[in-house]
């Protein structure tokens, strides 16, 4: 299905109801169309058709919503980029993308525009300019409309060989993820969303806006999450519904009992995603806020697969049953037969979500799927005898920190290119609140001295900062097996030895 008709069900006789707030102003349906409309028919006066990719580098803002709406609207494939990405993060997505054009703000520009190449430059547009662009210009819908096999976004996913992957997903995979988790978790234009989501990955993309749109329910977005201000944008706006990462339940922990209190009065449904949600952290907030979290278990490649019962246990430590439509395997990594009750399996998925294969990378998309067609996710699972599944493990060296997605190659990579650095393994490390952070192990080139914070702060200029090492640990040699790999888990075992010095290699 079409995202466009698919939000119509919610728009229709519903055009002057509040949709969103954001930052204090409110915004209606009509006005969201309107302004959707407006801008797609500027971008299709510049030259933008159908299949071509438009770049957004933004914050969460009402502009980011506009120029979703408009770029499905003409059939354009949005390609959202992580704000928190520096230069040479975004240099390589561009090359994939060539985006037509990309859209980013002045605050952020100076780190897109260097990023910038190639023979196609593509059209530079500065948010700030939006309302000028757009002006006085036709309210029609454009005319372009998509089928729901239609490229809708491409969102990158951390490169398991050190490059990001565009994952492409179609109008009808968004569509079919957006109708499930309404019916799942029993969504209805009733509801009060607060998201404090980015935009720009599919979990406050694929979950957060498009169950939005579709139930049509009204939205406070945050332009992100802020531990010290989150109680009040709960108390003042009284949502019904929420979607976090651990990280965040763990903030809102730290919040006063009565405030969790009042909290959990007007709340009907927390769910989390993107990382393990420990235990502990579901009980103590059943404590504090009177709910058990909702957890559930997506990716960027498929959005959402499992998910614990609205009505029913939610069983701490699992991720649930599949979603409707979608169907799970477990199979034995060896020989991928498919595993008995209780044992270990990776995970196999097929269904409306599953999204059709990486953008201009058949090697990539062939090898993520089965000959009958089921998505290899790279993590293992088991099920139990009443049908809950539970993560037990990844198959890759995957660190997740809070809800961020790390391959440790990648920050080896950047590592070994520091003249001081000789060798690197980077490891993921406990962390009470991100759930996981990025320890680097590395061995010094000859000599060569270590300064922690000179290098911490390389990382934090180059790198997004949620990949830079929270510490560095000196080795003479990095410990190998028989086949010469590394031993990530002794590594890890070490980094957890130390002490995680919170802060250490901030940028100041
Ligand atoms: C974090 N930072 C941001 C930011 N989020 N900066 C700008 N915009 C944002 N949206 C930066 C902060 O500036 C800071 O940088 C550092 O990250 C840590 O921030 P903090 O204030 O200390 O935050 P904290 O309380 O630790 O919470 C972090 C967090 C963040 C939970 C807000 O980790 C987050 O937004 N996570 C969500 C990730 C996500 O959406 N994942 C979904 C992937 S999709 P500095 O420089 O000051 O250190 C997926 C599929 C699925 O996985 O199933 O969902």
């Amino acid at each position: 299905m079409n995202l466009t008709d698919l939000f119509d069900f919610s728009l229709h006789g519903r055009e002057t109801e509040v949709a969103l707030e954001f930052a204090g102003e409110e915004h209606t349906f009509r006005h969201l169309e309107v302004r959707g409309n407006r801008l797609a028919d500027r971008l299709a006066e510049d030259g933008l058709r159908r299949g071509d990719r438009l770049g957004v580098y933004l914050e969460n803002s009402v502009e980011f919503i506009e120029l979703y709406l408009a770029a499905i609207k003409l059939g354009l494939v949005f390609v959202p980029l992580n704000v928190l990405y520096r230069t040479r993060e975004i240099e390589p997505i561009l090359a994939d993308a060539e985006p037509k054009a990309v859209f980013t703000s002045a605050d952020l520009e100076d780190e897109l525009l260097p990023a910038v190449s190639g023979p196609e430059e593509p059209i530079l547009y500065r948010v700030e300019d939006l309302y000028g662009l757009t002006g006085d210009r036709s309210t029609e819908r454009p005319s372009a409309q998509a089928e729901g096999g239609t490229p809708a976004a491409i969102v990158y996913t951390s490169g398991t060989t050190g490059r990001s992957k565009g994952a492409v997903l179609t109008h009808e995979n968004f569509a079919a993820n957006a109708r499930n988790l309404i019916t799942a978790w029993r969504m209805t234009e009733e509801d009060r969303l607060l998201l404090a989501l980015p935009l720009f990955h599919v979990h406050g993309l694929g979950n957060g806006l498009h169950t939005w749109l579709t139930a049509g329910y009204r939205m406070r977005l945050l332009e992100r999450f802020r531990k010290e201000t989150i109680g009040e944008e709960f108390l003042s706006f009284r949502p019904t519904v929420f979607f976090g990462v651990p990280t965040m339940y763990e903030r809102l922990l730290e919040l006063p009992t009565s405030v969790a209190r009042e909290i959990g009065g007007f709340m009907r449904l927390f769910v989390s995603g993107s990382a393990p949600l420990p235990a502990r952290t579901l009980e103590r907030f059943r404590e504090h806020y009177g709910h058990s979290i909702l957890e559930r278990y997506g990716m960027t490649e498929t959005l959402m697969n499992l998910s614990n019962p609205y009505e029913g246990e939610r069983r701490a430590g699992t991720v649930g049953k599949p979603l409707p439509g979608v169907s799970i395997r477990l199979a034995d990594p060896v020989s991928g037969q498919a595993v008995a009750d209780e044992e270990v399996g990776e995970v196999l998925i097929r269904g409306p979500n599953v999204f059709p294969g990486y953008w201009r990378n058949e090697e990539a998309t062939k090898s993520a799927f089965t000959a009958d067609g089921f998505f290899r996710s790279g993590d293992l699972a088991t099920c139990s005898s009443d049908g809950y599944y539970t993560l037990c493990a990844r198959k890759t060296d995957l660190i997740i920190s809070g809800g961020f997605n790390i391959y440790p190659r990648e920050i080896e990579e950047f590592l070994k290119e520091q003249p001081e650095v000789a060798e690197a393994a980077v490891v993921g490390c406990q962390d009470p609140v991100r759930g996981e952070v990025p320890v680097a192990c590395i061995v010094l080139s000859a000599g060569c001295a270590l300064d922690e914070e000179a290098l911490g702060n390389r990382c934090r200029e180059h790198l997004a900062s949620f990949k830079a090492p929270r510490r560095f640990i000196r080795l003479e040699s990095l410990p190998r097996n028989a086949l010469g790999k590394v031993e990530r888990g002794r590594l890890r075992s070490l980094g957890e030895k130390y002490q995680v010095a919170p802060g250490r290699g901030r940028r100041t």
